[in-house]
């Protein structure tokens, strides 16, 4: 019989990745929607796994949604990737984002205790749980998440090693590093910069107003990242692992690159901080200025992973560096940006 997995989260930009997949793996696959999903996201994932998904109303903040489902679906491998997982919203929503993100991660970790103890468990962790801690950050580094969204996660991460400790439970934390993709939500940095870049240089779009240029982060592809979930539930024992290319970029060379790509040469006017610009090498006309509503009340300043764990027990690696994936995003939406 097929293996039956459960994606929760499965309109988002990685549970669409890991539907495909796991359908192409030949699992038979189900999915929580939520009657908020929006029309174009469930239109998505019905297109693009072919009608295949088993997809059922549910929230993470209703647990008898949840075991309704777990009892109809009985699955053996459970896929939590369902979140409020926009960092700075969460300041605006803390504590919708630790109902979703925290309590909502140990109801669903209760209830799967409770109807399929044997399912195996994977849960979205992320580099924002290390916050401020310097890097590399591997499995032991310390964590001090910097946001809401970050504190949410940290209690579910604790959730999940609780479970594993306490009832044997097979659930793992992937601790993945940023993953960006031609999924990715209009409001995360690359997808609004590569956008914007394919816009400006198409006449539609006059500047982009960005945040805090001066974070680094590490820089993945979704589809590589999704193999990795996988990957750990089929492992001989339930353990965390760090998900990342071990490459740190700024968002200054975001900017660069996915100008260039879209066929722009920007340069920055060399200021620091609210007065930076870039303007268009061809006309010096502003392009890029900066917007104080995008910084966050705290900053995660520096991510670059360290995957040897996952290297070396998955035998997981990335195949797609940062410079393919901007390249692949800005492709992307200049035929979208094109054919609209
Ligand atoms: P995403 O595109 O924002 O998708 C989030 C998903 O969660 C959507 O399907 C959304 O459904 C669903 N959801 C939100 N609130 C829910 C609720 N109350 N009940 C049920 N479903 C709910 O996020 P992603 O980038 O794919 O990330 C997947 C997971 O990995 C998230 O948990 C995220 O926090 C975590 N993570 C992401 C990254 C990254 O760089 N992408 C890195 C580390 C960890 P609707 O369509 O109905 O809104
Ligand atoms: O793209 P971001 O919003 O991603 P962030 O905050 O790193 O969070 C993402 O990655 C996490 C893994 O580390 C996930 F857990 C989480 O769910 C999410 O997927 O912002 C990246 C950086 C930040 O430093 C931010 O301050 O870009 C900076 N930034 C500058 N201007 C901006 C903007 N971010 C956004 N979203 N919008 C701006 O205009």
């Amino acid at each position: 019989m097929n293996k039956r997995a459960l994606i929760t989260g499965i309109t988002g930009q990685d549970g669409s990745y890991l539907a495909e997949y796991l359908l192409k793996l030949g699992y038979d696959v189900w999915g929580v929607i939520r009657r908020s999903s929006n029309a174009r996201g469930l239109q998505f994932i019905e297109t693009i796994t072919d009608g295949k998904a088993h997809l059922r109303y549910g929230d993470m903040t209703d647990p008898a949604s949840l075991t309704r489902i777990l009892k109809e679906c009985t699955p053996d491998e459970v896929y939590n990737l369902a979140a409020q997982s926009h960092v700075k919203i969460s300041f605006d929503i803390p504590e919708y984002t630790s109902d979703v993100n925290a309590t909502g991660t140990l109801k669903l970790l209760e209830a799967v205790r409770d109807i399929v103890p044997a399912a195996r468990f994977y849960q979205a962790s992320t580099s924002e749980l290390f916050g401020s801690s310097p890097p590399p950050q591997d499995e032991n580094s310390p964590m001090h998440p910097r946001s809401p969204y970050g504190v949410a996660k940290l209690s579910a991460y604790w959730s999940v090693i609780n479970m594993r400790e306490s009832y044997r439970l097979f659930a793992c934390n992937g601790i993945l590093f940023n993953h960006e993709s031609e999924r990715r939500g209009e409001n995360f940095v690359t997808r609004k910069v590569t956008k914007a870049a394919v816009r400006i240089k198409l006449g539609k779009q006059d500047c982009l107003m960005l945040g805090n240029l001066d974070s680094e982060r590490d820089w993945g592809y979704a589809d590589d990242y999704i193999k990795a979930m996988h990957l750990m539930l089929q492992a001989p024992i339930p353990a965390d692992y760090v998900i990342a290319t071990g490459e740190t970029h700024s968002i200054r060379d975001l900017v660069r690159l996915a100008f260039e790509a879209a066929g722009l040469s920007v340069r920055s006017n060399g200021e620091s901080g609210l007065r930076e610009t870039y303007v268009r090498g061809d006309t010096g006309a502003v392009v890029v200025s900066i917007d104080p509503r995008f910084y966050r009340p705290a900053e995660v300043d520096k991510l670059c992973g360290n995957a040897a764990k996952a290297h070396r027990e998955l035998g997981w690696r990335p195949a797609v560096d940062f410079a393919h994936l901007v390249k692949l995003m800005v492709a992307y939406d200049l035929k979208e940006e094109t054919e609209r």
